[in-house]
């Protein structure tokens, strides 16, 4: 039986819902282009678009933002949240950003140094994926097989492949690869943790070929829950030390702080020990994001962050936050949904594949999902399939996903076990009626990341 944890807060402010009638959905979801970006956040009920900067802040955080230090130089907020991100990391340089794609415009091009170089990755992000292809390099996933059997239980469907790694670097030769990217959790694979013993082994290979190693750690504190609760040797540890251990094994760290940093807004870079990187990315900062000590950031955010940071790594919110993913995931599969299993961190991701196999990859089988369930119930998903992926940039065909999800996106400290169960009632409902689906065609699409602003509509 699911099993419910209780909230390690109360709560001390609210934010009225508001739900439409389902013909109103029916509307707003054509008007939209049967694509869930499109729709007005006031036309939704239960936003589980995304986990990025829509958690909510504690009241120390929001206290914390009244003082902030708005110098644009030198502030003092800077240096708080300096100090709170080398206690984490052991880092010596960190440079605030804007968000996490931010940190990602700084760095890559500081470390792709020349037109193909590679950055390899267990999966990337598609906004990290985006930034690498801008700096001139092209992306490589190594992610074990595992991820893509969604039935099967393993503890650490985020790891690396670390043969297929070898043989990459072999195959490209380390001269050309930029960087290892340590993606933790591993978002597109389902939220999946990485075990502290494969990310030992990345490293070490890093080490023999003489290969930077970057985190991506928009979820960091999720992995090192995981950890915690997974992998043997480290039950006793706290999960800040687990953070520690995993940051000593690589040079440099890329946050998205709207995840594991629980702020609206926010992000930073932080190197180890390597003082050109540093210069070389600070100035690249001035002119990307701003001066060093703010990068985008007012002092009020950086209060705000230095907080959250350490809330994050707090054992018992970690467990709700875990356990309200886990409690979902599990209300799913009692009602015979097929989900990516074990749950992950930060989201249930539903195999649409299971559920339309007489939609196409090319008809978008978990967009088509998506749109039912907020019709259903005003729930918003977001596909993570071939309608997400595009197309190749070569020949112009459609790319097919291995994966067709819908992601459930669960944001921090915002919604309720029965909010969970509405979102579950609502996709059960869906799966019962599954075959009556129909496939997606474009009115419209774009030429570049076509999901945010795509228009399609039902192929009758
Ligand atoms: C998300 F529809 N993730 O999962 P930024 N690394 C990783 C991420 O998950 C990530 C970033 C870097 C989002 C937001 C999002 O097409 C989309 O702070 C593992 O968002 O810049 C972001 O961090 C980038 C949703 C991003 C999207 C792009 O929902």
């Amino acid at each position: 039986m699911a099993k419910r944890i209780p909230e390690p807060y109360k709560i001390k402010m609210v934010e009225p819902l508001r739900m439409i009638s389902k013909e109103e959905r029916a509307k707003k979801l054509e008007e939209a282009g049967y694509n869930p970006f499109s729709l007005k956040a006031e036309d939704v009920y239960i936003d589980l678009l995304t986990d990025s900067g829509t958690g909510a802040m504690s009241d120390r955080q929001w206290a914390a933002l009244m003082m902030g230090d708005e110098s644009y130089a030198g502030s003092r907020s800077f240096y708080k949240l300096e100090e709170v991100v080398r206690d984490i990391t052991g880092y010596k340089f960190v440079i605030p950003t804007h968000q996490g794609r931010g940190a990602e415009q700084v760095i890559f091009p500081n470390i792709i140094k020349k037109q193909g170089d590679y950055v390899i990755s267990n999966m990337h992000f598609d906004t990290t994926k985006a930034h690498v292809e801008l700096a001139g390099g092209r992306a490589i996933n190594v992610i074990d097989e595992k991820a893509f059997n969604t039935e099967l239980y393993d503890d650490f469907k985020g790891d690396f492949d670390l043969v297929k790694l070898e043989e990459t670097i072999n195959e490209v030769k380390a001269e050309n690869i930029a960087a290892i990217v340590m993606t933790v959790t591993c978002n597109s694979a389902g939220g999946q943790p990485v075990s502290m013993a494969n990310m030992k082994s990345v490293s070490e290979i890093a080490k023999k070929y003489g290969i930077r190693v970057f985190i991506d750690a928009a979820r960091y504190a999720e992995n090192s829950y995981f950890i915690k609760e997974r992998e043997e040797g480290y039950a006793d540890k706290s999960i800040i030390e687990i953070s520690r251990e995993m940051y000593g094994l690589a040079d440099g760290v890329m946050m998205s702080a709207k995840k594991d940093g629980l702020v609206n807004m926010g992000g930073f870079i932080g190197i180890k020990d390597d003082e050109d990187l540093f210069q070389a990315a600070r100035s690249y900062c001035v002119a990307m994001e701003g001066f060093p000590t703010y990068g985008g950031l007012s002092g009020r955010d950086m209060e705000a962050l230095a907080i959250g940071l350490m809330e994050a790594l707090e054992y018992d919110y970690q467990n709700h936050r875990i356990g309200q993913i886990k409690y979902l995931g599990d209300r799913l599969r009692e009602g015979g949904v097929p989900i990516q299993y074990p749950t992950g961190g930060h989201a249930v991701f539903v195999d649409c594949k299971k559920i339309c196999p007489h939609i196409p990859f090319n008809q978008f089988p978990a967009q088509a999902v998506c749109n039912a369930v907020y019709l259903e119930s005003g729930v918003r998903a977001v596909e993570i399939g071939s309608f997400l992926l595009g197309r190749d940039p070569d020949t112009g065909e459609d790319l097919e996903s291995p994966l067709e999800f819908m992601r459930l996106t669960i944001p921090r400290r915002v919604y309720t076990d029965t909010h969970m169960d509405v979102v579950a009632d609502a996709v059960i409902a869906v799966h019962k009626e599954a075959s009556k689906l129909k496939g997606l065609t474009f009115d419209y699409e774009p030429k570049v990341l076509r999901h945010f602003t795509a228009k399609l509509k039902p192929i009758e």
